[in-house]
Order: structure tokens, then sequence, then C-alpha cells
């Protein structure tokens, strides 16, 4: 597809999308958010800030949604991601499906509040002697991050207010220049009905089977990375169930969309290892099987990290 009419696809998903809620509000936060981790008047000096997308997008059926298309993802590779980022220095914009798992709450339970607490007596409830040290670990590491304002939390539903959303992370981390890192987790949808089009009330199963039309969604991660925020360094999933063809998607979305690293998954064995595909070699990231609780992600942002540091050397030269 030519330029102008990627351009003219993103220009009618975006003139068709519902408006954002709060979108003043969410810009205000992120210039706050970003002018306290990099001060215009650090002479180009500050923390570096990544945004880390977590979680799938919906899709909406009707305007009135009751039905909607989903994207697998309990939104732990974000949250993990989101953790080691902040102990590596980072500050991070946690753009997130609402509902999906947060940093620092990994080891809770699905329903912390009604697992986690008892009561102590007749009035008062205290946290169950198993999940101790997990709630205080929760409430004190996560607790810190926000105060002292290295993790800014965004949630989102629909693919609507996702790419709204990463539209204006983008613009406001333009300034960052080669400091800016986006990780895009997310699992984002290829379809999607356009808002005008989209039946305003439910739609009735007594009118017979549904055919409906999905537009494809088109690719932002080209614009983003050209025109939004062109000096970032960009790393995109790519998440397949057949291994056969994982590489291959992989290294076609590295050139395609021009990113700096694409770090391929598979289902079933996505939190045992991933590769990380470049231009130059593809490395092989696993989790360190001597240890029960280690993670994929600790050695994944350490190498990301790394590369982003020679990126950064790399553009001041
Ligand atoms: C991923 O591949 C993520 O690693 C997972 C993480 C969603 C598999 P969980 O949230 O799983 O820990 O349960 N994200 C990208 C998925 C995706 O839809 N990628 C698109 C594609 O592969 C490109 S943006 O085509």
């Amino acid at each position: 597809m030519d330029s102008m009419a990627l351009h003219d696809e993103i220009d009618s998903f975006f003139d068709s999308a519902p408006p954002l809620k709060d979108a003043a509000k969410i810009t205000d936060n992120l210039k706050k958010f970003i002018e306290s981790n990099f001060p215009v008047s650090g002479e180009g000096k500050g923390r570096r800030v990544v945004c880390v997308t977590s979680g799938g997008t919906t899709v909406p059926l009707e305007q009135r949604c009751v039905r909607y298309i989903d994207n697998f993802s309990s939104g732990n590779r974000g949250a993990a991601s989101t953790e080691y980022f902040i102990k590596a220095g980072y500050a991070v914009i946690f753009l997130y499906r609402r509902g999906t798992c947060q940093p620092y709450c990994r080891s809770l339970p699905d329903d912390p509040l009604l697992e986690c607490f008892e009561f102590a007596d007749e009035l008062d409830v205290q946290v169950r002697k198993p999940y101790s040290e997990a709630v205080k670990g929760a409430i004190r590491n996560h607790h810190a991050a926000v105060s002292s304002g290295l993790l800014l939390k965004l949630p989102f539903t629909t693919i609507f207010e996702y790419l709204q959303m990463l539209r204006i992370i983008a613009i406001s981390m333009r300034s960052l220049g080669p400091q800016a890192m986006f990780y895009l987790a997310a699992a984002v949808s290829d379809f999607y009905v356009p808002w005008k089009s989209m039946a305003e009330h439910k739609i009735q199963s007594a009118s017979g089977p549904l055919d409906m039309r999905l537009m494809q969604v088109p690719k932002m991660l080209s614009v983003l990375r050209m025109e939004w925020t062109p000096m970032a360094f960009c790393i995109s999933f790519k998440l397949e169930t057949d291994s056969k063809i994982l590489l291959e998607k992989a290294s076609i979305a590295l050139k395609k969309y021009k990113m700096h690293s694409v770090v391929a998954n598979e289902l079933l064995t996505r939190k045992e290892e991933v590769t990380v595909v470049t231009t130059d070699q593809n490395i092989l990231v696993q989790r360190d099987k001597t240890r029960v609780d280690s993670d994929v992600e600790d050695p994944l942002i350490g190498l990301l990290v790394d590369k982003h540091s020679t990126y950064i050397k790399e553009s001041s030269t």
C-alpha cells in the first residue's frame, strides 16, 4: 500500500472513532509526567521513558456495546516488563487494558480482596498470613513507583481508545528524542467495525444469522515509527501459534515497520522463552529454569535496555 492510501485509512479511522473521554486530562498528565522525568531545562538529560502497552483491545459490535470481539492477553508480560524497566531506572507509561494484570500484583491470587483478607474481629479486617508478604510487597512497590513519579497508568478497553491514546502518548514523547522507547506488548485487533457503520442498539438474534464486514485496522506501527516519534527506540511483538512461521513473520514485521527489534513468541511457550529478532541476529532469551520464581522478562528487559543504550550513544554521534 502506498503512503497516501495508508494516511487516508488512518485519517478515516481516527475521524470515525468516538471521541476519547478525558483526552485533555490524559494529555495534561502525560505532559507533567514527561516534564518531571525529563525537564525541558535539563539540556537533553533526564530519565529514559518507556511506553509499555499491555493487554488486548476489544472491537465493539454495537455502539451501545453489549457484544465485542476480544484479543487474547492476560497482561502478565506488560506488568512484569514494567517492573523490570522501573528497576533499570526507566519511567514507565503503562497503557493497559482495564482489568488485566498490574505491575507488582502478579503474585496475588485472582480475587485478592476476598482471598487475601479476613476479619480480625467484628470490625477490623486483616491480611491472611499466607498472603502477607505478597500484599505488603504489592502495596509498597506500587505506591513507591507511582508516588515517585516513575509509573503513569493509563487504561483502555477498545481499539479506538487504544490507538487514540497511543497517538497522544507518542506525540507527547517526541521531545525525548532517542531516550524514548516503545515496548508494544499489547495484543491489538487486526479488524474492526467502523463506528459510523456500527449498529447503535443491541443486534437482535431474531433477525437470523449475523453477517458482518470487518475493516482492516490501519497499520499504525509505521506511522508511530516514522512520524509520531521518529527518534524513539521501538520494540514490537509478534505472536504466533505455529512455530514454523514465527521467526519469518517477525523478521517481515521488523523490516516492514522499521522496528529496532521484534520480540517473537509462541502462545504456549511465551512464559519460558522469546526470540529477539533484529536486522543482524536472532537472540534466544530464556527464563532461568534453575529458579522457580524467575521470569523471562528479567533477561529480556536487560537485553533491550543494553540495546537502547547503544542506540542512544549512536544517535548522539
Ligand atoms: C505479545 O505477543 C505478548 O507477548 C503476549 C503476552 C500478548 C503473548 P500475556 O499478556 O501474553 O502475558 O498473557 N503481544 C503482541 C500480540 C500481537 O497481537 N501482536 C501483533 C501480531 O503478532 C502485532 S502488534 O501480529
